[in-house]
């Protein structure tokens, strides 16, 4: 058996990089680790509610029972705290981002979902942790500013989710490929087994609420009408879990659009630009896939908030060309 672990697989690339200091490997790792964490805490959610007492409630043993993005947003934070790489962190949990104190001089900013699609939950359903990383812009030694959080997606360091399901497996980019690997529960480790991952030109599945069909615009309209023609025997499937993590991983390996348009309650889009859709993008786009709002390349967008929400339509080439037309 020829196991690569993240690990030994981050340390090798590091090796092949002439520039690498080492600081961006120890950064992934510690995301590593803390999905871990996650990953154990998410096995027992199950219980929560039911045995443990449910959440925001003080349980039988007189402790408080977090909600489990509360939980995954902790884990995450105090990891990339501990982890000396990274000087702050931005979070879809946390009303503004954190600079760590004691991390003055370190040379990354994290922004993350703790857990995406958390309502799926409940119904033991997939969901995941999203992560994306730039390079601080403001001086080190000092304690990091908005300006390091609200880049355009190009300028991603790294960006990577997590998707806890049926097995645990860590995606990731550096802008140097895309890469898998699932989580081996016996020994701990995540191990590659995706490598170089490279997503479909064209498929016929697409994901979306489509229960808000009658808000669409006319050209989201269109393009959900071709996809249901059935002439010839050519109707796509509709694949929609309402997680976004899941919805994605699935088309990046069988292909398939995913997309969520603006909607009567949501005039912007319901994603948040800096937590799903850049880091995303970044991964679709390394693929070999495509990322828009409908107007212009998702990692293109000139952030002005860190809870910015915008439209995505991400995926196969052809399918968002397609619905660009
Ligand atoms: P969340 O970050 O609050 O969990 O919301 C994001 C989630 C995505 O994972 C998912 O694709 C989408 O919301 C589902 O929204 P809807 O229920 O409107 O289809
Ligand atoms: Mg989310």
């Amino acid at each position: 058996m020829n196991l690569i672990t993240l690990d030994e697989f981050i340390a090798r690339t590091e090796h092949d990089l002439p520039d690498a200091t080492g600081e961006l490997s120890g950064l992934l790792r510690d995301i590593g680790l803390a999905s871990k964490i996650v990953n154990r805490d998410l096995s027992k959610a199950g219980l929560v509610d039911a045995i443990l007492g449910e959440a925001n409630e003080i349980n039988v043993q007189g402790e408080d029972v977090k909600k489990l993005d509360i939980i995954a947003n902790n884990v995450l934070k105090k990891c990339l705290q501990n982890s000396g790489e990274c000087c702050g962190i931005a979070s879809e949990e946390e009303p503004d981002f954190v600079a760590f104190e004691n991390r003055k001089n370190a040379k990354y900013v994290v922004l993350f979902d703790p857990l995406d699609g958390s309502s799926n939950i409940d119904v033991i359903a997939p969901v995941g942790t999203i992560f994306s990383v730039f390079k601080r812009v403001s001086p080190i030694g000092e304690l990091c500013t908005i300006d390091d959080f609200l880049q355009p997606g190009y300028k991603q360091a790294a960006a990577g989710y997590v998707i806890y399901g049926s097995s645990t497996m860590l995606v990731y980019t550096t802008g140097d490929g895309v890469n898998g690997f699932t989580l081996e529960p016996s020994i701990g480790e995540f191990c590659l087994s995706h490598p170089a991952i490279k997503t479909p030109e064209m498929a016929k599945t697409y994901s979306m609420n489509q229960g808000n069909y009658n808000s669409f615009s006319d050209k989201v309209k269109n393009f959900v009408d071709y996809c249901q023609d059935n002439t010839d025997k050519k109707a796509f499937s509709l694949r929609y879990i309402g997680s976004m993590v899941a919805d994605f991983h699935r088309d990046l390996l069988k292909g398939g659009i995913y997309i969520y348009p603006s909607t009567k309650d949501a005039p912007k889009g319901k994603l948040r630009l800096m937590y799903e859709c850049n880091p995303m993008a970044f991964i679709q786009e390394q693929a070999g896939g495509k990322a828009t709002n409908g107007k212009e390349r998702i990692l293109d967008i000139i952030p002005t908030e860190l809870h910015q929400r915008t439209t995505v339509y991400i995926g196969s080439t052809k399918l968002v060309d397609m619905l660009e037309e």
